[in-house]
């Protein structure tokens, strides 16, 4: 069960930081109240939140999620893809050695992405991306393996060129239930799963995050409420428009565990 979670406040150059959503720059005042409100869901979900400051050094680094992998097992510091993002590791690293007596990282050649994986129960999918390498992915393998975990990788690049990363496409709803990206519809590892698809004009919304029978999904996506409301899921629905211009969505925002 998720009992915690790390955030880091969006800093003053956020508009700075990498964007291929081609819409117009993020106002950070209304980043900061998105952030707030995100966090207060979080918090009535029961999560306990250790608060980061904003580091103007990295303009992405509000989207910690992309920093570690973490579990009920083992904490794994990643390499992040985009080398501007390489050191926000550093003060994550510094967090999670409060809470876990071993943290594992990933090394040079490999890179990885926190936005990459995807847990659900006992595996996890590794999407490799422009931003995770097979490297990176091989690493990760190795030591999820030794922590009783397997994995399956997932090549995103020949299947959805669109999705910066895996979750951008892809969410665990708990039991036998995926939310997946019409994209991905097609690979063999979800045949055996419920998979519920949002429609082409909400793609967005596929990054959701669940907590048992809540969902926390971005605003404006009604028909993706309806589906997961038919589904016996209550809905939480954030506004998320400051972070989708910066290529981000829910999941990236926190660090769950
Ligand atoms: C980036 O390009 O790295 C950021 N602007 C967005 C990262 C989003 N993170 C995620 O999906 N896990």
């Amino acid at each position: 069960m998720l009992t915690r979670a790390i955030v880091r406040s969006p800093t003053r150059n956020f508009a700075d930081g990498l964007s291929s959503s081609g819409l117009p720059a993020p106002d950070h005042q209304l980043a900061v109240k998105q952030h707030d409100e995100y966090c207060v869901a979080l918090e009535n979900l029961g999560l306990r939140l250790t608060r980061l400051p904003a580091d103007e050094q990295y303009p992405d680094s509000t989207f910690v999620e992309d920093t570690a992998i973490l579990t009920e097992r083992v904490a794994v510091i990643t390499r992040p893809g985009a080398p501007s993002r390489r050191s926000e590791v550093n003060d994550i690293a510094h967090s999670l050695n409060q809470f876990y007596s071993s943290v594992q990282t990933i090394a040079d050649p490999g890179t990885l992405d926190g936005g990459d994986v995807c847990q659900v129960g006992d595996r996890f999918f590794i999407g490799i991306s422009e931003r995770t390498n097979e490297n990176g992915a091989t690493q990760l393998s190795a030591i999820l393996k030794t922590a009783g975990y397997a994995s399956t990788f997932m090549d995103i690049r020949d299947l959805s060129p669109r999705l910066l990363h895996l979750k951008s496409g892809l969410a665990y709803l708990g039991g036998k239930k995926l939310v997946v990206d019409v994209e991905l519809s097609d690979c063999a590892e979800f045949q055996e799963f419920e998979m519920i698809f949002p429609h082409a004009d909400e793609a967005y919304a596929a990054n959701c995050l669940a907590f048992e029978k809540t969902v926390l999904i971005a605003a404006g996506h009604p028909r993706f409420e309806a589906q997961l409301a038919e589904l016996g899921f209550d809905t939480k629905a954030l506004d998320m428009s400051e972070f989708q211009k910066m290529d981000g969505g829910l999941s990236c925002l926190s660090l769950r565990y």
